[in-house]
């Protein structure tokens, strides 16, 4: 099954109800860029990768569109069989730019899928479950009203909650994280993510002053340097998102021991095959970790969920998709939607998801015949 053609297209996905407020940005829209990628067999697979503006972490939609640019033309003609040889075939195209790169990973995975009749978790290793927990993302807001949506979520299902802080006083922050853990108590985990926007003082201050609320605090500090301080001076567990750039960052964090678990993103570390070692090297440690993507529609959503469905359970800290945050589906026969703060896990051949014809409009971008 050989590739023959790659259309490439750029979606924008207006954030639903307002901005997506975090310490690094306001987002408003996002702009999605989707890979469809065309066999001689007729068989088609379909990618996504979507930052989360440029700010979140060295992403950019621009920036995925030029990557591919380089690399596609270097994909026609090639076999779909095996991935490691396709993999090295874009690392021969273009350095790095592994965001990119996982938007034709999944297209792989979604053709291989088919091709051989089984889901791409299968692919992945096999899942261990077929329906996977998700997380609520509480954006940077007013404490009493953050403790009622917390509440009101936890009440729809979710097991876990994510509380924003960050880009404002110590008294507010604090507040929110006492005020959701007031509401919702052991119903439901917590983690409270800085999203990079703390410094070490402020940190160490918020920690201190929750000593008994049981929470993981993500990505307190902007580099993982500044994370290592704080070893050792923390009441709570430490969990690294942002700095995980790529599989070195993870390896690195794990091996100095600074990070008690991680917030990834399938498309920053490469894709959901490279996040296949990421996910073995954390079971080695009994590190517990998401398997989120920083936002995308339902292709993405579908990349996570048959990831996370291969991870083990106990260790698992959900699959945060943007659904919540998005207006309609790419396919609205098998969308990918959280039901009860949780995820099914597409069961049919590849990803399980096709987009309609002419969900993307005209495509941006094509290559071969
Ligand atoms: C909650 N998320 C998974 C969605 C946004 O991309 C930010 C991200 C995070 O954990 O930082
Ligand atoms: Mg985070």
């Amino acid at each position: 099954m050989r590739i023959e053609r790659i259309n490439v297209y750029s979606m924008l996905l207006p954030v639903k109800g307002g901005a997506y407020r975090m310490a690094s940005d306001d987002v408003q829209s996002l702009d999605s860029t989707l890979v469809e990628v065309v066999t001689d067999e007729g068989l088609t697979g379909w990618g996504e990768t979507c930052p989360i503006g440029p700010v979140y972490q060295p992403h950019h939609a621009l920036g995925a569109r030029a990557a591919i640019a380089e690399i596609a033309p270097g994909l026609l003609g090639q076999d779909v069989a095996s991935i490691r040889l396709l993999t090295k075939r874009m690392d021969e195209r273009l350095n790095g730019h592994g965001y990119a790169k996982a938007a034709f990973d999944i297209a792989f995975l979604d053709l291989l899928g088919q091709r051989l009749g089984v889901p791409v978790s299968t692919l992945l290793g096999g899942a261990l479950t077929d329906r996977v927990q998700s997380y609520y993302s509480l954006i940077v807001g007013v404490p009493d009203e953050t403790a009622r949506i917390a509440a009101d979520k936890v009440s729809s299902g979710y097991p876990r909650l994510q509380v924003k802080i960050s880009g404002r006083n110590l008294e507010e922050d604090v507040a929110t994280v006492h005020k959701v853990w007031e509401a919702v108590g052991y119903k439901a985990r917590i983690a409270v993510d800085g999203n990079r926007g703390l410094t070490v003082a402020f940190a160490i201050h918020l920690d201190r002053l929750c000593p008994s609320i049981p929470f993981a605090f993500e990505q307190p500090c902007n580099t993982m340097e500044e994370v290592a301080t704080l070893k050792g001076r923390l009441t709570h567990p430490v969990y690294l998102d942002e700095n995980t750039e790529d599989q070195n960052a993870v390896l690195r964090a794990i091996s100095s021991g600074i990070a008690d678990g991680f917030g990834f993103k399938v498309t920053r570390l490469g894709g959901p095959t490279k996040m296949t070692a990421i996910r073995d090297l954390c079971a080695i440690q009994s590190l517990p970790h998401s398997c989120d993507d920083a936002w995308g529609g339902d292709i993405i959503a579908a990349a996570c969920a048959h990831l996370a469905s291969t991870v083990e359970p106990r260790r698992f800290e959900g699959a945060w998709i943007a659904q919540e945050y998005i207006e309609g589906h790419y396919d609205n026969a098998n969308p990918i939607i959280i039901d009860n703060g949780h995820i099914a896990v597409p069961q049919g051949p590849g990803l399980g998801v096709k987009p309609e014809p002419g969900t993307f409009g005209t495509a941006v971008a094509s290559y071969g015949s």
